[in-house]
């Protein structure tokens, strides 16, 4: 039996951490087979970091909560997932990049920022690809969002299956925004993707991309004039604070992706393994379901809150949908024109039904 170094969750500096995954990986124990939780077994129950850019009370925040829950009782205590929110440990990209350094085990980007290392998730930053949250299950649950995952091992990341950022909605603080004319020069905070730039200088607006947790600072500033997001990211990180209009444009239905170090992932037992498949899945169709809940009530919450909402019109969706075309005929070439292809054919299907 392999002797691994128990190391403090807390405290240890970073020297130290490096320490223990230079020998191999996060730290590890081997409890005792089968032991129930509680007295020593719990003393040794492994500990895995796991951080997200988003609050606790976000629908995301919960199901951070439900998978922790889920792998404290399949595992009988042994694996302990200790949580992280609101970008505590860093943004998407800084807590992606520690996975790979293995000095954090878990965490829930959405595709966006990841495109630096798998390319193909650009294909979620094409604006109006999808209609609705079951032609996005369709696609992220069937081959093509696996042949997604697939591409992680490779950039040292395992991925569990994809959870729900959701529809992309804009707000702003200088004027409601209905047609295309209207994002004419708005300096607007983007995700940190090249389709996502482009499309939005497709369609007149000045892209200013960011990591999550500077945004509010860069609205309150000025820095920027507006930001995209799902309603409940909108409503729990306060953006109406700082934000008069909001547009209901849904422009852009993003996924998160669970992500596991690759690092810790290896030195696990199958059985280990098994129980953070189950747990990812299963509150991953309990986030799914909360992040839907959370966006009908938010839409209400924020315009209690004083937010002028606008629709967008089947015409003037259409024309933006125009205006970005060319982003989506380019970046097709560039990611792989099969599996766009593939993407759309898969929407048509449930199209279809
Ligand atoms: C949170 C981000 C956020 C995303 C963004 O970590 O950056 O605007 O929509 O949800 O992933």
């Amino acid at each position: 039996m392999k002797k691994w170094i128990k190391t403090l969750a807390i405290g240890l500096t970073l020297p130290s951490l490096l320490l223990v995954s230079a020998c191999g990986g996060a730290a590890k124990t081997d409890a005792p087979q089968g032991s129930a939780g509680g007295g020593a077994a719990a003393a040794k129950a492994r500990t895995i970091k796991a951080g997200i850019g988003l609050n606790e009370d976000h629908p995301q925040g919960q199901g951070l909560k439900k998978f922790a829950e889920i792998v404290g009782e399949k595992s009988g205590g042994k694996l302990k997932v200790q949580t992280f929110f609101a970008a505590q440990l860093g943004d998407d990209l800084k807590m992606t990049d520690a996975l790979k350094a293995g000095t954090q085990e878990i965490t829930i980007p959405s595709t966006s920022p990841l495109t630096g290392m798998v390319k193909e998730f650009g294909m979620f930053d094409f604006p109006f690809v999808f209609d609705n949250e079951q032609e996005a299950d369709a696609v992220l649950d069937g081959p093509l969002g696996q042949k997604l995952i697939d591409k992680l091992p490779a950039q040292g990341l395992i991925g569990l299956g994809y959870w729900e950022n959701g529809f992309r909605n804009l707000t702003n603080s200088k004027r409601p925004v209905a047609t295309v004319d209207d994002f004419k020069g708005l300096k607007i905070r983007t995700l940190q993707s090249k389709v996502q730039l482009d499309a939005f200088s497709a369609l007149g607006a000045n892209p200013s991309p960011m990591p999550f947790s500077e945004i509010f600072t860069a609205l309150e500033s000025k820095t920027v004039d507006g930001q995209e997001n799902p309603l409940a990211t909108i409503e729990s990180n306060k953006f109406n604070e700082v934000q008069q209009y909001l547009s209901m444009t849904n422009h852009v239905y993003t996924p998160f992706v669970f992500l596991v170090s690759k690092k810790f992932w290896d030195q696990l037992t199958p059985d280990e393994q098994k129980i953070l498949k189950e747990a990812a899945v299963e509150a991953g169709k309990f986030q799914r379901e909360k992040n839907r809940e959370q966006n009908k009530k938010s839409l209400e919450n924020l315009k209690s809150k004083g937010m002028e909402v606008n629709e967008v019109t089947p015409e003037d969706r259409a024309k933006m949908e125009a205006a970005v075309k060319p982003v989506v005929d380019k970046f097709s070439k560039e990611l792989g024109e099969d599996l766009v292809k593939e993407m759309f054919a898969e929407v048509d299907k449930v199209r279809a039904k």
